[in-house]
């Protein structure tokens, strides 16, 4: 079976981590295209050269030349800026936004069979426009947003809970900013409900209440609260690792169910627009996205959510 072949647009914090990823796992083969010369070579030399050490078949290569992205089953962009202390994502859209045309018009030239996972901030609008100049089928253009979001969410409850995070389960919906939806109800420890769990553990119902609207705002705010530790860029391991689990059940066809940018004609009453919902990721990309009945108060939040969205994707038309 000839080796799948992965490419990463952006050789910045994420695409170096991204690149580690792929090489440790044998998804495949990697390309990491960015415009600064020399720094996707010296990048993917260094991956290479341990190879022996980390026990890992894969040729990697840099490159500034996007010709070098042909054949591309996956193509996962970062390209574009981060943010700095104080800024919010939407503060990026006008700067990626040309970014992300280059980008684009790249990846439809020279990898036209690829699925895409974009990345870069801000997430909803760069997968809108990351589709639109591609002309890419819906199915094929992604964005990350989701899994971290809920990989977040799962962290504060299994510390809160003292569990393991393997045993948690959770998940956040919507668009990847503070208005993000974590969704409470269905969030469980191996299917027990958390808010129960909290219950027990505080013998009070209200201060169960309590502990989990923190835990639903720090993360809606997880992202900034490592921006403001870091003080000259975002996170970058997470979001890495996040967009990889996607690859993967992409590349290997596993039809992991994933919250994915997806772009939604009618589930979730939304039309027309990329919004955070669980779907099953396989070889042709997003393959079901799965629905299920909100209650009030979760309609209401993604209403909210889906509304930021519209106002940032209308504001590039
Ligand atoms: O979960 C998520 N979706 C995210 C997204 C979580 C955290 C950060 N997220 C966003 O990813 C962040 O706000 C940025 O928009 C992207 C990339 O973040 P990263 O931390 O990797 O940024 P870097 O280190 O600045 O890397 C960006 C690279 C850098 O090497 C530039 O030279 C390159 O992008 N770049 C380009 N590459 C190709 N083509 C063009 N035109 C280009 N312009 C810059």
């Amino acid at each position: 079976m000839a080796r799948k072949k992965i490419s990463l647009i952006g050789g910045g914090q994420i695409g170096g981590v991204l690149a580690q990823l792929c090489a440790l796992r044998e998804l495949g083969d990697v390309v990491m295209f960015d415009i600064v010369e020399g720094l996707p070579q010296g990048k993917m030399l260094d991956i290479a050269e341990v190879g022996s050490v980390d026990n890992f078949d894969a040729n990697l290569k840099g490159t500034n030349d996007y010709k070098d992205i042909a054949g591309s089953d996956v193509v996962i962009v970062t390209a574009g800026l981060p943010r700095k202390p104080g800024m919010s994502r939407d503060d990026l859209i006008e700067v990626n936004s040309k970014i992300m045309t280059s980008v684009a018009e790249g990846i439809k030239q020279y990898a036209p069979k690829a699925t895409v996972i974009v990345i870069s901030n801000p997430l909803d609008a760069m997968v809108t426009l990351c589709q639109k100049i591609t002309g890419f089928p819906y199915n094929r253009v992604i964005g990350q947003a989701g899994v971290l979001d809920s990989a977040r969410f799962i962290t504060f409850i299994a510390w809160e809970l003292g569990v393991s995070v393997k045993d948690v389960n959770a998940m956040t919906l919507g668009g990847h900013g503070d208005d993000m939806v974590p969704l409470v109800r269905y969030a469980s420890v191996n299917g027990i409900p958390v808010m129960e769990l909290l219950e027990q553990k505080y013998k009070s119902a209200e201060k169960a209440k309590e502990v989990m609207e923190a835990m639903v705002k720090r993360t809606r705010g997880a992202g900034g609260e490592v921006v403001a530790l870091l003080k000259t860029g975002s996170a970058f391991y997470s979001p890495a690792s996040s967009a990889i689990a996607m690859a993967e059940s992409i590349l290997k066809d596993q039809k992991r169910v994933l919250p994915t940018c997806c772009f939604l004609q009618g589930e979730f009453g939304v039309n027309g627009y990329y919004v955070g919902v669980p779907a099953v990721l396989g070889e042709n990309g997003v393959e079901q996205i799965l629905q299920f009945k909100l209650d009030a108060e979760e309609q209401a939040m993604m209403d909210k959510s889906v509304a930021a969205v519209k106002s940032l994707v209308d504001s590039m038309k």
